[in-house]
């Protein structure tokens, strides 16, 4: 890399070692190449000031600090009640508040002028997720000549989920402003080919390439993946069946997701009870751990997710339970990682039924945790990333509660040999298309940029349109 990597992500590793996939392979990768990464400080105060360092292992970190009203304009409000909403297919839980969209691209303008003196001509920067969509249109603004690059890691948004947001003519210009856009799936990347084509002053080039007016982009999807080999060596560190106390003739099934509306967790709880509900006195008796730990818990909708789900967990279990066995176990808390590959390892079946999802990445620990000799059965959403990959699990439709039931069933009671089968071919993909692989794909193709965006010029200009 001739010049330096600056990633922009909404946090930086501030608080002691890094973990989870993504984030210890960006650390690795600033550590092997050097560069800066930048996110807020995660603190509110009543004037910010400029970038502060703090100390990077390896490579430099600079944050900035939000006032209240940035905190709730910028980050509740813009983000996570419009953007998270509208790419996740909700738009009936968009909730738009006066001036929240200015105080949203106010952050983004603010980052983009303190960021601007510090970018070379020749340093990559990339910018993750939906925070900071205008970024690179602001930067531009400031002048910035560099390579930018963005990673969307939640679904892309349809034409038709575009409608309801009120500041969807900019939207595209936003996209275009980047050099290089990665989504997670191919199915993402049709659905931004298909905004720009139908747009005037857009064109797709022979090479794949995006003309917006005189912007040049790629779209490309990079599948996101996890550290498999690690995540398979410390799932065998403790025996999850130990720390939950299961009877020897107790089956689990394992679910694990943020408390979000987007993991489908009603649906799955309801799919579960329809299980039980339907289970044979001689079938084996399974149990459901949901470990869902809090997340936005100031927005409205989230609070709702979680009412939902302790109504369904204490009326199936008060029907279902027995002296010695409860159906659902479900903890809203964060449970230490080393203990959630155990435990995954110990699931029979992972049940993972999101409505909708960028990639989802417990589909992949799931099966990166499973011992292959007698491995469970992986459950997955038509609707997450990962189906695109994961053909060889069980896919399901997360609203059908009837099907997921039977897939359940059919999970619980799977031979041996077609379970070590679908494992085989699930556990190859994740250990080859790892988080490493996934990092160095796209900065690779974010390094082609100038040299792709220079071929074409010239070639635009040996034969003009
Ligand atoms: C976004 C996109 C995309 C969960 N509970 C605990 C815990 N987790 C960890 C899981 C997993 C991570 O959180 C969740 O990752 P997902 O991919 O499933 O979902 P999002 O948080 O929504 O992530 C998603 C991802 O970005 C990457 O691009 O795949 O589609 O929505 O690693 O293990 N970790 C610990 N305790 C818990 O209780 N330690």
């Amino acid at each position: 890399m001739s010049g330096r990597l600056i990633v922009v992500s909404n946090r930086v590793p501030s608080d002691g070692p890094p973990s989870g996939g993504l984030v210890v392979a960006l650390h690795e990768t600033l550590q092997a190449e050097g560069g800066l990464w930048i996110g807020t400080s995660g603190e509110t105060v009543e004037s910010p000031g400029p970038l502060r360092d703090i100390d990077g292992d390896g490579y430099k970190m600079k944050v900035f600090d939000l006032t209240n009203d940035e905190y709730e304009g910028y980050y509740l409000s813009y983000a996570n009640s419009v953007l998270w909403p509208l790419c996740h297919r909700r738009s009936d839980l968009i909730s738009l508040s006066a001036g929240s969209f200015d105080v949203y691209d106010g952050v983004n303008k603010r980052l983009a002028e303190m960021i601007a003196p510090l970018v070379e001509p020749d340093d990559l920067v990339w910018v993750h997720d939906y925070h900071f969509m205008p970024l690179a249109a602001h930067l531009r603004e400031q002048g910035v000549k560099a390579t930018i690059g963005y990673f969307h890691h939640i679904p892309f948004p349809t034409t038709h989920d575009l409608g309801a947001l009120p500041e969807r003519k900019h939207f595209p210009d936003w996209i275009a402003a980047f050099d290089l856009v990665g989504l997670q799936t191919q199915n993402d990347v049709s659905t931004a080919l298909e905004l720009y084509r139908g747009l005037n002053g857009a064109e797709m080039a022979h090479d794949g390439s995006l003309y917006y007016h005189d912007r040049r982009f790629e779209v490309h999807s990079f599948p996101i993946g996890i550290d498999g080999h690690a995540f398979h060596a410390s799932a065998k560190d403790q025996d999850g069946r130990a720390l939950l106390n299961l009877s020897p003739q107790e089956q689990l099934v394992i679910g694990v997701d943020r408390l979000d509306y987007s993991k489908g967790l009603g649906n799955r709880f309801r799919a579960f009870a329809r299980y039980l509900e339907t289970r044979k006195d001689d079938e084996p008796k399974a149990a459901l751990l949901q470990i869902a730990p809090p997340t936005r818990e100031e927005v409205q909708a989230y609070q709702e997710v979680r009412e939902e789900l302790e109504l369904i967990a204490g009326r199936e279990n008060g029907i279902h339970s027995e002296l010695g066995w409860t159906p659902i176990r479900y903890i809203h808390r964060a449970i230490p990682r080393d203990q959630l590959a155990s435990l995954y390892r110990a699931a029979t079946v992972g049940l993972v039924t999101p409505v909708a999802d960028g990639m989802n990445l417990v589909a992949k620990e799931y099966v990166a945790a499973q011992d292959a000799e007698d491995p469970g059965v992986l459950i997955l959403s038509a609707f997450a990333g990962a189906a695109e990959q994961m053909e060889a699990a069980l896919i399901v439709n997360p609203y059908d509660i009837e099907e997921m039931a039977g897939a359940i069933r059919q999970a619980l009671s799977m031979p041996l040999k077609e379970r070590q089968d679908r494992h085989k071919w699930l556990f190859k993909g994740v250990i080859e298309d790892d988080v490493a692989n996934w990092t160095q794909s796209y900065l690779k193709t974010l390094q082609g940029i100038p040299a792709r965006a220079a071929a074409q010029a010239e070639r635009m200009s040996l034969y003009p349109a």
